[in-house]
Formats: structure tokens, sequence, C-alpha cells
């Protein structure tokens, strides 16, 4: 059942199209439902409802929240004016070419990593970055767990006007005119603490917990640092402490990139490292840590 919506004095955030309703991509359906939007996920197949729990861990009453998501094929989902791209980052090319998005239509890209979507919109197609730091565990293929509800940051330009209809529903959600310092951050820990995890198939608490693995994710927060401030040079490229606050924070999670490992998947690593990798290489510097570590991942990446 779609929520019919209640959204004060702010308007309704319409129809949505979601490319990925993965465990983030569901959450944010849940949000937009709760704002009163209609919500079709877009993937190849027959049409169909599919009912998933998910089940917010800080919440006292009705813990559980059913859902129930209208997926659709590309060919059958109409012309799509909002989307929400919310796939792991190797998919999304192949994904966006077959939707039918309008030519002004608005793309909301809410991934790892950073690039997936660059010179992939038209002239006049807007893209709009998020960053989340909000964390979804799956639980069963039916049931995901909601383990923490943070800060989301929507960005880049003026606030559309279906935001703020939004963003009452949608708890830590805020808007940033300039959302890249934000991205920025994220890809920081991401960088470091994600690929880490994988190859050493450990949850994210043991970059702080092992010697070996400290040394080895300051290095990369190092690199990283050294890029950004190249790029930006109101960069601060102090990232030990940012990184270290999310490991504390996240100490028992597995990380998305050791999940894909496990489930035998790509990783997002080219979205992450390998866009650091990308911008070194443009600025004529070598990342040693962040080379080798894109190959040690892609390694243990299906052939
Ligand atoms: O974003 C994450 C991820 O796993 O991709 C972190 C913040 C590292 C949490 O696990």
């Amino acid at each position: 059942m779609q929520h019919s919506g209640h959204t004060g004095a702010h308007e309704t955030p319409g129809r949505w199209h979601i490319l990925g309703a993965g465990r983030i991509g569901t959450l944010a359906a849940c949000y937009l439902q709760r704002a009163g939007a209609e919500t079709i996920v877009v993937r190849p197949g027959p049409a169909h409802t599919r009912r998933v729990s998910l089940v917010f861990d800080r919440e006292t009453t009705s813990a559980t929240k059913k859902l129930e998501l209208t997926v659709k094929p590309a060919t059958d989902c109409g012309p799509i004016t909002l989307l929400l791209v919310a796939c792991k980052t190797p998919y999304t090319e192949a994904a966006l070419a077959r939707l039918p998005l309008t030519d002004s239509a608005t793309v909301v890209r809410l991934q790892n990593g950073l690039g997936s979507l660059d010179s992939r919109l038209k002239p006049g197609q807007r893209l709009i970055e998020g960053v989340t730091a909000s964390a979804v565990m799956s639980q069963t293929e039916d049931t995901l767990r909601v383990v923490a509800e943070n800060a989301t940051t929507f960005g880049g330009g003026p606030r559309p006007t279906w935001f703020d209809g939004l963003a009452e529903h949608w708890p830590g959600l805020a808007w940033a005119a300039d959302i890249r310092p934000v991205q920025w951050r994220k890809l920081v820990v991401n960088a470091a603490l994600n690929p880490l995890t994988a190859i050493h198939d450990v949850p994210n608490g043991a970059l702080l917990e092992r010697p070996d693995l400290r040394a080895e994710m300051t290095t990369l927060i190092d690199e990283a640092d050294t890029v950004l401030a190249r790029l930006d040079q109101s960069w601060p490229a102090n990232s030990h402490a940012s990184v270290a606050d999310v490991v504390r924070a996240t100490a028992g999670n597995t990380s998305s990139m050791r999940a894909d490992i496990h489930a035998g998947a790509i990783t997002e690593i080219a979205a992450i490292n390998g866009w650091l990798l990308q911008r070194a290489e443009e600025l004529g510097l070598d990342l040693p840590a962040h080379r080798r570590i894109v190959a040690r991942v892609h390694a243990l990446e299906p052939k």
C-alpha cells in the first residue's frame, strides 16, 4: 500500500522511479512513501509487487514497517521525471541507458563513490548528489534492519520545490547547496574502510583494533587527502579523526564492499579508490597504496 501522504504545507514529492531497491534504495522508498510520493522500482522482468519489512532498531513503537513496492520494467514504467539512483555504481551506466528519462528529468544519485553519472545526463536534466550515513543490513531476503538513521545530505545548487516535503518524513535529511565537501568526506571514509574490510574480511571496527590494518588505513587516508587538497586548496586534508569516528560508530558492521565480496558481486572500488586514482593521474601524482588496494580488490571479484 502506498501512503496517501500528509505533507503539511509542503508540496507532495510526486512520482518517483527508483533504480536499485537494495538496502539504501528500499529505505529511501520508505521515506518517499511516507512523504506521499508514488514509488516505482524499475527493474527488468515482469511487473509485480514486492513486499519488504523494514525493522527500525531505534523505534520503540511500531518498530517494523511493511512496505509494498511496485516493480516494473523500463519498457512499462512510463516517462520518468524524478529518478532516484541507488543501484551499485558498476551497473549505473547500463541501467540508465534503458530508462525513459524526460528531457527535464531530475536524477538524485544516492550511491557510494563519485562520478558514476558524470556526463551521462542531457543538458536539460538535473543531477542532485546524495550522501547518506544511514546503515541498513539485510536480515532475510524480505527483511531489512535499519541499524542507524543518520544524516543524509542532498545537494548541488538550489533546493528543489519537493525537497522540504520529503525532508519532513526523512529523518536527518538536509540540503547543501555545495555538496562536494560532504561527498569528499564520505569518499575518504569509503576509500579507507571498504577495501581493507573486504580484503581482510573483517568488520569495520577491526581497522582501529589491529595495528597492521590501522597503519594501512592511515596511508590510504594520507594519499586521499593529498589528492583532494591538490584539487581544492581549501580541503582541510586531516581526515584521520573523521574516518576514525565512522569506524567507531559502525564498528560491528560489515562494509558494503565486504558484503559484495561475500555475495560474489563486483564491488564499487572503481567509483571510490578508482576515482581518486584517476584524479591523481590527471595531476601527475602516484598513489601507491590505492593502486595496490584496487588490484587486490579486483583479484577478489568474480571474473
Ligand atoms: O558507507 C559505508 C559502506 O559500507 O559502504 C560505511 C560508512 C563504510 C559503513 O560500513
